[in-house]
Formats: structure tokens, C-alpha cells, sequence
């Protein structure tokens, strides 16, 4: 059974930046992650197996060789099966409750109550009406807006029907769901039934229970997730690429540092317009700085990257070490992978942490709740709060670590079309042909969060470093792509030059770096759309389980990206996770997870710590892709024919 757990000695990351902010938590006594997760080794094996249940309170009951069953009589199986669900249904509520949230910004500007937001791309406004079939003639882009809401908003609700927007993937795929019974027929239903099924006493058969989970996470990725992409490149435009910069360094020294953490994009929206205030540039030089400066860490970063070019503080692992610089004024918090320490590590400085959501507070930070009809004036409003802090700021305690990396991110499916396409038309074509003929092998999601269990960083470079290497092109979002632009991997110059040589012909003639930062976490809605684009492209197969990619999440911890594997697995891909679920007490779900699974949906799940290891794997499974396309056939036999030829001589 797969151990896990950073071993004792190495450091916490391979990036220098968190190395040394670290060091500086050490000397200043102010705990991190690193420092909480030492003090909770050893970690509890009941939980890590999956085999604790405290589901009902007859319990807590958990599996041992002594008692092979809970109180009420379930056993391993259940009872892995039963928790995994749970974390399925909470990462989809997280990901949807996003989405529903952007879905209510564009229904109130659709009735003219959306205060600054507007309809940033009507392009894809009507694109998306066309596709839903919503009547658009002699409609006004707000009427269509205000149709497309509604439309979304009954995609949350329990219906007859399945969810509309599973018609989004290839129909060879949704007939694999038709035939399994796994359409979701609303995200919300999906995630109650989740909590009905896995109540002490309903479902018990694990096989049935895991296609349950498979079933919300479709709810996840092809619905909530693909809806919040959809209305945010609405109202935010789509990404095109952007230069910008990435890692700690990108603080400044002589600005007001404004950081803005977490996920819903509204807020930083309206932050990165504010920030370019002449009167509140104004106002920040007269309190002696020289600027105001808007940077982002994890999700809410990359939207404000991608749309914005604002520069990216960290990933997840770096939230603490961002205000250990001493340099921050404000930290603006609203949902999700905002760890709860901030509060007690801003208290140590003069940062002002600032929460924002209606429906996530931290004790101890001050709380603004905030709405959409009012953005600009409340972005506004925090950035003053953070010019009058600057004066607060201890320039003793100031520590800004030397490092930053260039970037190139924003590569939305439509910036590709459009790259590959060249100037007249839109296509994918030149990838499929690039992979049919083996220039490139194939693709690869590298995806997720950072974990203080393994060495921070590492596995997502090293992964993307060998899977270029070996010519597969890299599709990135999350905190794996922070990671690898941390590293220099986003920069098109640096890529290439590590690149296989094939790679790096085909990019450098159509003009496409050999990774590609597609995004937030919602965004990998945007990969299962690049995976749809190359099956309908034609060639590669008729469902994206024929195609040969493969998807990876090597430093994973979320329950979000629990659902976010389960909905890649669910639509016939190979995903490949640093470390196992908490599934390993029963070895019947393992198998069905990681062996069975391809024989039912065409995907699977594999563990595996190693990154090169891992690139190996998937790179098997690639070429075994490729074999049953038959286009490695023809050119490899001439090529081994040569190669054994020269051999004999
Ligand atoms: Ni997604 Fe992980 Fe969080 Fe983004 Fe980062 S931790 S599941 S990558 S910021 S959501
Ligand atoms: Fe124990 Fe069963 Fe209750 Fe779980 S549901 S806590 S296994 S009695």
C-alpha cells in the first residue's frame, strides 16, 4: 500500500522564494503549514485508509483486523466508498457555488443592476446562446444575457432532463453515460443525492457508490464548472495571452501591495480596474508610495492573470509566506483554499486581512461583505484602506525575497483555435495532424493544488519538464501552473529550449509554447473542452477516451480536486494523482478505481509519487492510445526496421 508523506530531511519546496520565507517563519517563531503539518505526524492511518466512518452516532466506528465492521455492519468497502462521495459532493458544491455566483452577476447586469460589470465578450455570449439554442434574433446582447442566466440558473435545479450542458462533450461520451445511468439531471440534486445516498443506511453497495460519485462529478466538471468558465469569459472577457510575472518577488518594495486571495473573480475584477485609478494612484504617492500594486495568489490569481496580466504572488502553499514578507497592506480573502492561520499570521504584521464573502468568515479579520452592484465603489474603498496602511508598514521587517519569473499564460480553447488557425480561420487542425504524425505524442493536463506532504513544487516541474521532453504538449491550471511558471516553464523561450525536438518544431511553427496555462481550477472545464476540440477536429478517434492524453494531479489535496479526477475519470481519461485518495483500507474500491474503472468508462485512476515514473505511465498509456489508433503503425516499423537494420550490420 502506497505510503505517503514529505520524508524527513528534504526541504519543503524546490523554489527558493518559500525556502527562505520559511526560514524567516522559523526565526521569527510564526508557524506555517510546513510547521503544522510536522506536528501532526504521524498521520492517522484510519483516515488516510478511508476506513473511519463517523457518518452516524452510533459511531465513530473505523475498520481494524479486529473489527472488519462498523456498529450498523458496513464494512471496508462501504465505508471508503461512503467518504470518497462525500468529498466527490463537497468539491462539486465548491466549484458550482462559484459558478451559480457568476451566473447571478450576469443575470443582474443583465437587468441593469450590475454596477460596473458589463458584457465584456458578446462574442461568446452569443456563441454559448447559439450552443443552448436560446433564441437570439432581434434580441438586445442584455436580453440574450438575461435568457443565458435563467438557462444556467435551471441547470442547478433537479429536472427531468439531464443537464443540458453534458451535450457540451463528444456524443460517442455522452452515450457512455447514457448507457451507465450517470447524467446528471442538476448540480444541486447531484450533490444532495450524494449526501442522501451516503447517509448511515441508504446505499451500501460500493460499486453502485461509486458510480453515484461519478455521476456528481459529471455534475461538477461539464455543468458548474463549464458554466462559471462560460460567464466569466462573459463578463471578463476571454483569456488571451499576457506576459506577466510570478513568485514572491513580485511584491514591492516602494508600492502599496494589495494581494487578492481565493477565487470568485468579481471582486479582483473590479480591484485590478480600481487599481488603475489616477486619483487612487494619486493618493498612494501622496502617502510616499509609489504605486499601488494588485497581485494575486492561487485560483482568483489566475483569473486576474489571464484577463489582466496582474502578477502572481504564489500558489497555495505560499498564502502565509506572502504576508511574512512584511510588505503586504491588505489581503483580501473571499472562498475557498484560504487557510484559517492568516488571521494569526497578518495579527504578527501590520496587513490588514479583509474577507469578502457572505458566506466565508474568518474570526478576526474584518469582514466587508460584498456585492456586485457596488464593486467598484467597495474595490475602491479597500484599496484606500490599504494606501492609508502603507504608512503602518515596518521597513525593518521588510523581507521580499529576490525572485520572480516571467510568464506567458491566458491559452483559453478559443486563444488556440485562433493561434493554430492563423489569421483566417479557426481550427485545431494542425495539433491533430501534429499528433497523428507523431511530432507530438500526444497531451497532458498537469493540474491541482500544493501539498505541505510532499516537496512543494517538485512534482508538478519535474512532471511537465519529462512530459515535454518526451513530446507530449502540457495543459496547465491551478496551482500546478504557479508551480511551473515559478520554474520558468511558462516562459514560450525557456519551454522550448527543454522541449523534445518534434515539440518544439511543431510550436515554434504555429506559435503555441509547449505548456499552456489554461487557467483556475474552474478552468479545467477549459480542458475537457481542448479534449472535445480535438476529437471533433477528427482523426484522433470519436470520444476523448480514444485520444491519446492523460491527466495528472501530482501534488493534489483539495476535495475539490477529488471531484475534479472523478470527472476526468468519468469522461475516459487517465489520471494519474501524486498520492491515493483516502480509499486504500478497501481493496475492492482500489481496484475498481484504478483497474476496472477502463473497462467502464475508458478511464482510470493511477497513484504515483514519482514524476518520472508517472511520465512514463502516462506516456505508456499515450503510445498504447496511439497503437489502437493506428497511427504509430506505418512510420515506427520503418523506423525500428532502420534502427535493427544498422544493428545487424
Ligand atoms: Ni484547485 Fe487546489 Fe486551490 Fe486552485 Fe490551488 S489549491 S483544487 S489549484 S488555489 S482551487
Ligand atoms: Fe459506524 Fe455504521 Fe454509524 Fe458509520 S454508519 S459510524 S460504520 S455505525
Amino acid at each position: 500500500m502506497a505510503t505517503t508523506g514529505r520524508k524527513a530531511g528534504l526541504p519543503v519546496s524546490t523554489d527558493p522564494a518559500t525556502i527562505d520565507m520559511v526560514s524567516i517563519a522559523g526565526a521569527a517563531e510564526i508557524s506555517t503549514v510546513f510547521d503544522r503539518y510536522e506536528l501532526q505526524k504521524p498521520q492517522c492511518k484510519f483516515g488516510t485508509d478511508g476506513v473511519c466512518c463517523r457518518l452516524c452516532h452510533m459511531g465513530p466506528c473505523r475498520i481494524t483486523p479486529k473489527a472488519h465492521l462498523g456498529i450498523c455492519g458496513a464494512d471496508a468497502d462501504t465505508i471508503t466508498a461512503r467518504n470518497l462521495l462525500r468529498e466527490i459532493a463537497a468539491g462539486t458544491a465548491a466549484h458550482s457555488d462559484h459558478g451559480r455566483m457568476l451566473v447571478r452577476t450576469l443575470k443582474a447586469v443583465s437587468q441593469g443592476k450590475g454596477g460596473d460589470y458589463k458584457i465584456v465578450e458578446p462574442l461568446r455570449l452569443h456563441e454559448a446562446a447559439r450552443f443552448f439554442e436560446i433564441a437570439t434574433e432581434g434580441k438586445d446582447d442584455l436580453t440574450i444575457a438575461s435568457d443565458l442566466a435563467d438557462f444556467f440558473l435551471t441547470q442547478f435545479a433537479w429536472s427531468e432532463e439531464p443537464n443540458a450542458t453534458l451535450k457540451l462533450a463528444p456524443e460517442k461520451r455522452q452515450a457512455v453515460w447514457n448507457k451507465l445511468n450517470i447524467n446528471p439531471n442538476g448540480i444541486d440534486s447531484a450533490v444532495v443525492e450524494l449526501m442522501h445516498r451516503t447517509n448511515m443506511g441508504v446505499d451500501h453497495d460500493y460499486r453502485h457508490l461509486i458510480m453515484g460519485g461519478l455521476k456528481c462529478s459529471l455534475a461538477d466538471g461539464w455543468v458548474g464548472s463549464a458554466i462559471a468558465t462560460t460567464v466569466s469569459d462573459i463578463l471578463f472577457g476571454t483569456p488571451k495571452p499576457v506576459r506577466s510575472r510570478v513568485n514572491l518577488g513580485v511584491l514591492a518594495g516602494n508600492k502599496v501591495n494589495i494581494i487578492v486571495h481565493g477565487h470568485e473573480p468579481t471582486l479582483s475584477e473590479m480591484l485590478a480596474v480600481a487599481a488603475g485609478d489616477q486619483e487612487l494612484i494619486d493618493y498612494a504617492k501622496s502617502k510616499g508610495a509609489e504605486g499601488i500594486n494588485v497581485a494575486g495568489i492561487c485560483c482568483t490569481a489566475n483569473e486576474v492573470l489571464m484577463r489582466h496580466g496582474l502578477p502572481i504572488v504564489g500558489n497555495f502553499l505560499q498564502q502565509e509566506l506572502a504576508i511574512l514578507t512584511g510588505a503586504v497592506e491588505v489581503m483580501v480573502i473571499d472562498v475557498q483554499c484560504v487557510m484559517p492561520s492568516l488571521a494569526q499570521v497578518s495579527k504578527c504584521f501590520h496587513t490588514q486581512l479583509v474577507s469578502t464573502s457572505e458566506i466565508a468568515h474568518t474570526a478576526e479579520a474584518e469582514q466587508i461583505t460584498f456585492h456586485s452592484n457596488t464593486g467598484y465603489e467597495q474595490a475602491s474603498e479597500l484599496i484606500r484602506k490599504a494606501i492609508d496602511n502603507f504608512e503602518n508598514r515596518d521597513p525593518q521587517r521588510v523581507h521580499i525575497p529576490n525572485e520572480s519569473m516571467e510568464l506567458v499564460a491566458g491559452f483559453s480553447n478559443e486563444t488556440i483555435f485562433h493561434m493554430l488557425g492563423g489569421r483566417f480561420r479557426s481550427t485545431f487542425r494542425p495539433l491533430n495532424d501534429a499528433i497523428i504524425d507523431g511530432r507530438i505524442r500526444g497531451v497532458a493536463g498537469i493540474i491541482g493544488c500544493s501539498n505541505p506532504k510532499v516537496v512543494a513544487d517538485q512534482g508538478h516541474v519535474r512532471l511537465a519538464q519529462e512530459l515535454i521532453k518526451r513530446n507530449v504538449l502540457v495543459l496547465q491550471t491551478g496551482c500546478a501552473a504557479i508551480a511551473c511558471a515559478k520554474a520558468g516553464l511558462l516562459t514560450p523561450e525557456a519551454a522550448l529550449a527543454q522541449a523534445g525536438d518534434s515539440l518544439r518544431e511543431v510550436c515554434e511553427a504555429v506559435g503555441i509554447p509547449p505548456v499552456l496555462h489554461m487557467g483556475s481550477c474552474v478552468d479545467n472545464s477549459r480542458i475537457l473542452m481542448a479534449a472535445t476540440n480535438l476529437v471533433a477536429e477528427g482523426g484522433l478517434g470519436d470520444d476523448i477516451a480514444d485520444l491519446p492524453v492523460a491527466g495528472a494531479a501530482p501534488e493534489w489535496m483539495s476535495e475539490k480536486a477529488v471531484a475534479i479526477g472523478h470527472y476526468f475519470v468519468a469522461s475516459g481519461m487517465y489520471v494519474v494523482l501524486g498520492h491515493p485518495l483516502y480509499v486504500e483500507g478497501s481493496k475492492n474500491v482500489h481496484d475498481l478505481l484504478c483497474s476496472e474503472m477502463e473497462s467502464i468508462t475508458g478511464g482510470r485512476f493511477e497513484w504515483e509519487p514519482d514524476p518520472v515514473v508517472a511520465a512514463d505511465k502516462m506516456l505508456a498509456h499515450i503510445e498504447r492510445k496511439r497503437d489502437a489508433l493506428h497511427i504509430n503503425t506505418q512510420k515506427e516499423r520503418k523506423m525500428y526496421d532502420m534502427k535493427s537494420r544498422r544493428e545487424l550490420q
